[in-house]
């Protein structure tokens, strides 16, 4: 039986893989979540872990008091979160922290030679080579748990990576397909947050409607699948059920198919490589009947297009972009900008700033604070 820890266990993720470990009654070793602490309480009561933490410190004594009568360890902080990816008793952490904040527990738990169930994207966008080096010097597994990686893993099985063309990349559109940018001057956090096939978190549902979601898995799949980027094509598929596609040397294309539910790559992620029943419903092709395919509109969605630019571009270009959109996107959910600033922000930040190369975690540090900086400064 597989030991779990989970940070991020509130989330949206991070509930799909709790569906995912009742179902196949998975040790759960520890749950973290940033401030959620009576929801975290109530899934230390169900799952019994080893450890709780909360990241948020203002709620370390409510959470504390409120598993007085267990024996559960309680953390809080980074220090509790990177404890957690260091505990050699798990088998793989599931990381599903939104933002930043998930690439230190990311490389620690990567140097205490524990396999990693990636969902955080920053962990990989802004420190993609660090990461990936240190999983190769340690001989640590990445397992992704994004729906397009998962299925491109899943394409890869029992294949040569030598042996590839490119991957194609799919991509819903978000809610606001087909529109121009003269549509979406006026868009609200409302109508940003209503996505047509997946129900995520809000970060991630705002950068969906950008197509900044798209330009962080495009970096994403060159760091996890060692991709050069006219390797990767993205496709528009309004249906999301092709999860994505490999292309082969011989022109075979495999893709993964699915309906829309993040159960299905999570399960795949912390049950690799076996494959069982998962905690959802089967795909019925004929229900949807057609499956279209379509070119994105780099025009329009302008971040998706500034993403590729600063994988092209390399170094720290790509810890850049994400880091103005982070804090960009805060601003739009806060009503301090329009839809359309991020865009522009997330632009205007990769122009700024020179050339330079990341070689560490402090490197990465500096330059994301760096890029949220001149972006507040914009405002
Ligand atoms: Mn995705």
């Amino acid at each position: 039986m597989k030991k779990v820890s989970i940070l991020g266990s509130t989330g949206s993720i991070g509930l799909q893989a709790l569906d995912v470990a009742r179902k196949h009654k998975l040790k759960i070793q520890a749950i973290a979540a940033n401030s959620s602490y009576k929801v975290l309480e109530e899934q230390a009561r169900e799952f019994s872990p080893k450890y709780v933490c909360i990241y948020n410190e203002k709620y370390y004594n409510d959470l504390k008091t409120s598993l007085a009568d267990t024996d559960i360890t309680v953390l809080s902080g980074m220090d509790g979160l990177c404890r957690i990816a260091s505990d050699k008793d798990s088998d793989i952490v599931l990381n599903s922290v939104v933002g930043m904040v998930g690439l230190l527990p990311t490389l620690t738990a990567i140097r205490s030679g524990i396999d990693v169930a990636l969902a955080n994207k920053e962990t990989l966008v802004a420190g993609g080579n660090i990461v990936m080096s240190e999983a190769k010097r340690n001989n640590v597994n990445i397992f992704p748990v994004d729906s397009e990686h998962s299925a491109i893993f899943q394409c890869l099985q029992g294949n040569d990576m030598n042996r590839i063309n490119k991957i194609i990349l799919t991509a819903s559109g978000g809610p606001f397909f087909n529109k121009k940018k003269s549509d979406l001057q006026n868009v609200t956090v409302e109508q940003a947050l209503n996505h047509p096939n997946w129900s995520m978190g809000s970060k991630i549902t705002i950068d969906s409607s950008t197509l900044m979601n798209k330009g962080l898995e495009f970096i994403e799949a060159k760091w996890l699948f060692d991709l050069e980027p006219d390797q990767i094509e993205i496709v528009v598929h309004r249906q999301s059920v092709l999860h994505s596609a490999v292309e082969f040397k011989d022109f075979s294309v495999i893709g993964q198919m699915g309906v829309p539910d993040m159960r299905i790559p999570i399960q795949y992620a912390l049950l690799y490589p076996h494959r069982t029943e998962c905690p959802t419903r089967p795909l019925s092709l004929t229900d949807y009947g057609t499956l279209t395919f379509e070119k994105p509109d780099y025009e329009t969605f302008d971040c998706l297009t500034t993403c590729i630019d600063a994988i092209r571009k390399g170094g720290a270009y790509p810890c850049i972009v994400n880091a103005a959109n982070e804090e960009a996107v805060g601003m739009f959910l806060n009503k301090k900008i329009s839809f359309l600033k991020i865009g522009e922000l997330v632009k205007e930040s990769m122009e700024h700033f020179d050339h330079t190369d990341i070689s560490s975690y402090e490197d990465v540090i500096s330059i994301d604070n760096a890029s949220r900086e001149f972006v507040r400064s914009k405002i």
